[in-house]
């Protein structure tokens, strides 16, 4: 594909919305927005997808067992339900962890009830019985999960009786998730049914005083070692990590995560349940970060900075951010040079498509096209959030955190000025979604679909798409190079200073290989029988 000469943005859209049926163009309008920067701009998300579109996303048992519980290592998690849905999600994620000294680690392991056709018929709870015992006999995890798929909410299981009589006969934790695939419209639901039930059986169990300066990670999944570049980066500071939320994790780490200072969160889209219950309960802050990008992760240093309010600190903080960001621009410096100028489309879940862009800034490129499969509108418009600091007394009960807080129970933990400075520094009063990031005339697109992503390639030719699996080859037919946002492609990390090289020099490898401009896409050298739908 050649370069593409100038495009008006708007005609895309509107090219776009004539795939469609008058009811459906009518509903996709509302994802498509020409970003302007004068305007105020909503979006619609988080809405079902027209049946019939092929989409991205995936479903609520991909986002609670996927992508909040399975990366804890040392509990062992058991999907009930049909063998695919354990397969098909086996380490495809790539969310790294490591053993610790107890020796408990099970992430390479695929645990499921295996359901069949009896199962569906005469119930599945003696199954998952024999499931939990078998696997506590095996293993002798310290706790375990229990994840539901579609049939199991179909017939009627009760997956949390089985695991509370587990619980009591084995004397560990056995926590179950309802997280049936079917259940909201994509991963995002799960997520909720992660954080809620990770925040009422696990987290805030433990009491143990730490010293020094510690935070907690949340919604970082340590994919390609994101997390432990994380880590590097803050040890160097002077900050502990005391959990993240959830790679690497460790079912003791989560149970004393409570003790930490602060609440980093990396991806709010999927774990901000987490980040506020915990603020309600224990009285923990948070803050939103962005550890990708050389500039994103020296900024993200810096609100800490702001936040612990030390002099030393500050000093450490600023010393650390000199020396890495010198050595990161020195070595990104050479594919900058050849990376300048050019043009990403960024497709993924809740988060990526928006901190990438931070990163491909660093690179000299720029994002001409961005969208979520599964965020919210705050996501895509950013949001105001409660400026105090509040600590929920005495309760223990979730449910009380749905409802709007008793201002006669909190208390403000911080003293007014320190909270101003927060205020003044953009930490808790106020955070930005994608869209005030994205220059005029950019496009955003809301759970994009297959038909819509081939139409901005063709007019828009960018130099690089990123996005996953259910697209990746379809963008490489196009002879345009196609980076997986989710899985990094069996590489990272991508986090941090370090992480910043590596996916410059990956993007270079990328971009600047000549191997593309070789490729004729099939539908030029074999005809393409065509289709036109019948109407009444
Ligand atoms: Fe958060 Fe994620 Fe993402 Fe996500 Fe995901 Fe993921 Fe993602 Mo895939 S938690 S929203 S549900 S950053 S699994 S590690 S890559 S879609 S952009
Ligand atoms: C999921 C996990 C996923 C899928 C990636 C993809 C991941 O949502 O179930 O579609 O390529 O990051 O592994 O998002």
């Amino acid at each position: 594909l050649k370069k593409a000469p100038a495009v008006d943005p708007h005609q895309v859209v509107e090219e776009i919305i004539s795939l469609y049926p008058a009811k459906v163009a009518k509903k996709r309008r509302k994802h498509i927005v020409v970003r302007d920067p004068s305007q105020q701009q909503q979006i619609e998300a988080n809405v079902r997808t027209v049946p019939g579109i092929i989409t991205q996303r995936g479903c609520c048992y991909a986002g609670c067992k996927g992508v909040v519980i399975g990366p804890i290592v040392d509990m062992v998690h058991i999907v009930h339900g049909p063998i695919g849905c354990s397969f098909y999600a086996w380490a495809t994620r790539r969310n790294q962890g490591r053993p610790r000294e107890d020796g408990h680690y099970y992430l390479h392991y695929c645990f499921s009830t295996d359901m069949q056709e009896d199962d569906i018929i005469f119930g599945g709870e003696k199954k998952l019985r024999a499931a939990i015992e078998e696997a506590y006999r095996i293993f002798k995890p310290k706790a375990i999960s229990v994840h539901a798929t579609c049939p199991v909410g179909l017939i009627g299981d009760d997956i949390q009786t089985v695991a509370k009589e587990m619980s009591q006969k084995l004397g560990i934790q056995v926590v179950a998730f309802n997280c049936e695939g079917y259940r909201g419209v994509s991963q995002s639901a799960g997520h909720h049914i992660a954080n809620n039930g990770l925040f009422k059986h696990i987290v805030g169990l433990d009491d143990v005083e730490v010293e020094g300066y510690t935070v907690n990670c949340l919604g970082e999944y340590n994919i390609g070692g994101d997390a432990w570049e994380i880590e590097r980066i803050l040890e160097r500071c002077g900050i502990k990590v005391l959990a993240t939320f959830s790679g690497n994790a460790s079912y003791d780490e989560l149970r004393r995560a409570h003790m930490a200072q602060l609440n980093l969160v990396q991806c709010h889209r999927s774990i901000n349940y987490m980040a506020e219950m915990m603020e309600t309960r224990f009285g923990i802050p948070w803050m939103k970060v962005n550890f990708i990008g050389v500039k994103a992760t020296s900024k993200t240093l810096r609100k800490l900075a702001t936040f612990f309010d030390d002099p030393k600190l500050t000093e450490r903080i600023e010393q650390v951010i000199a020396e890495e960001e010198a050595e990161a621009e020195r070595q990104i410096a050479p594919y900058r040079k050849r990376l300048e100028g050019k043009t990403a489309m960024l497709f993924v879940g809740g988060s990526r498509s928006h901190h990438y862009q931070d990163l491909f800034r660093d690179l000299g490129m720029e994002t001409i096209v961005a969208g979520y499969e599964f965020a919210h509108r705050d996501d895509y418009e950013g949001r105001q959030v409660l400026p105090f600091i509040k600590i929920d007394a005495d309760s223990r009960n979730i449910e009380e955190l749905h409802v709007e807080p008793d201002p006669e129970r909190f208390r403000l933990r911080k003293p007014e000025e320190i909270l101003a400075a927060l205020k003044e520094a953009g930490i808790i009063d106020y955070y930005e979604g994608m869209m005030p990031d994205m220059p005029a005339g950019s496009i955003v697109i809301d759970d994009i679909s297959h038909a819509e992503l081939e139409i901005l390639i063709r007019r828009f030719k960018p130099d690089i798409v990123c996005s996953g699996i259910k697209d990746k080859y379809i963008i490489e037919k196009f002879g345009i190079p196609s980076k997986q946002l989710h899985n990094y492609d069996y590489s990272g990390p991508y986090a941090g200073y370090r992480g910043a090289v590596n996916f410059a020099r990956e993007i270079d490898m990328m971009i600047n290989n000549p191997a593309w401009s070789y490729i004729r896409p099939p539908w030029e050298k074999t005809p393409v029988l065509k289709a036109e739908p019948v109407t009444s």
